[in-house]
């Protein structure tokens, strides 16, 4: 399997994480998309390409435009407005309140965001960019007729909404890339998000839609992040009702019963028939992720990638969370090497 990877992901290097009232150095760093590229290399998974550019517009099939564009001068903005730190957001429209975009900096960076851990500073903008344009490369390599390729996006995207970004993600990779798919020509396309957070971007982006099935399996929302979306009953509106599908788990939950969830979501997915899959491939579920209380060994991951590619279908993996940097290479890519088994 193709690889696709930007050394421009090392531009997202901020140095805070708002984590219990104090700034940390953040979880979501270089390293990891560093370790991952090692062991593809390591394993000679296959050919490492660097990504073309896809300018903004399949960006903005996703995305709104006023939130790009947000991204695009926060940073810029938030020197102009003498700020000594990293921009963090510290005011949200509040239940009641206004929901329209401030003029200042501090109003905007709450308007465009659900969360406060996910810093901006310099190289952000670029990184995400660059991140999206890796998912859209191995977009075009399986709509060119590749089985399946690997978007090493960093910064990840699956949290990230059309106008809101958090939890470690600005563009959400894995919608553009399904939207890629049907404004290409696809009819139906799937996206299976079994990072240990709940996609709730992605969710979000085509909850109205019955033209993109999405799938998530995660940590219960009631007891982690993102909180507020990612509950069994929702299930889609409108057109799109029966078209979103959340698996929950509790604390401690192994393979065992993981696999049970993957099991459910990978029948859905064959029902479906769609033209093309989008894996959010997060390996934060593995046993000593820092952040995270699922218990998946390293082995377990061969047979997800295995469950997967029995799927059949061209598919698109974009990498998402997976935090204990350590054992992250070995886990994703053994996904990788279950799935080309
Ligand atoms: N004490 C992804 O995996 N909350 N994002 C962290 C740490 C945010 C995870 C709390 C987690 C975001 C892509
Ligand atoms: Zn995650």
């Amino acid at each position: 399997m193709k690889t696709v990877f930007s050394p421009l992901h090392s531009r997202r290097a901020v140095k805070t994480e708002l984590d219990g009232g104090i700034l940390i150095a953040p979880h979501e760093k270089p390293s990891r998309a560093e370790t991952i590229l090692a062991r593809v290399k390591a394993q000679a998974l296959g050919e490492v390409l660097e990504p073309e550019e896809f300018g903004l517009d399949p960006v903005k099939r996703v995305h709104s435009e006023d939130y790009v564009a947000f991204l695009e001068s926060c940073w810029a903005d938030w020197i102009a407005a003498d700020k000594p730190g990293e921009a963090i957001p510290a005011v949200w429209c509040g239940r009641g309140m206004r929901a329209r975009v401030p003029k200042d900096i501090d109003g905007r960076l709450g308007y465009y965001s659900f969360a406060a851990e996910t810093s901006i500073s310099d190289g952000t903008w670029e990184a995400a960019r660059a991140s999206a344009n890796v998912a859209l490369t191995a977009q075009k390599l399986v709509a060119g007729g590749e089985r399946a390729a690997f978007a090493l996006c960093r910064p990840p995207g699956h949290h990230a909404h059309a106008d809101l970004f958090g939890g470690y993600c600005f563009f959400n990779n894995a919608a553009i890339v399904a939207q890629a798919f049907r404004d290409q020509g696809a009819e139906q396309v799937a996206i299976l998000d079994v990072d240990f957070h709940h996609g709730n971007g992605t969710q979000a982006i085509f909850y109205d839609r019955s033209d993109v099935l999405t799938i998530s399996l995660h940590g219960d929302p009631d007891l982690v992040f993102p909180h507020f979306l990612g509950f069994e009953d929702e299930t889609g509106e409108g057109e799109g009702e029966g078209f979103n599908l959340n698996l929950v788990y509790p604390p401690g939950t192994p393979y065992a019963i993981w696999s049970q969830g993957l099991e459910t979501a990978c029948e859905r997915i064959a029902g479906f028939r769609p033209d093309a899959l989008v894996v959010a491939l997060g390996v934060d579920t593995f046993e000593d992720d820092p952040i995270s209380f699922f218990k998946l060994r390293s082995e377990d991951y061969l047979s997800l990638g295995r469950r997967l590619g029995a799927l059949g279908l061209p598919t698109v993996f974009t990498m998402e969370g997976g935090y204990d940097v350590e054992a992250i290479g070995v886990n994703a890519v053994n996904v990788m090497q279950g799935f080309d088994a």
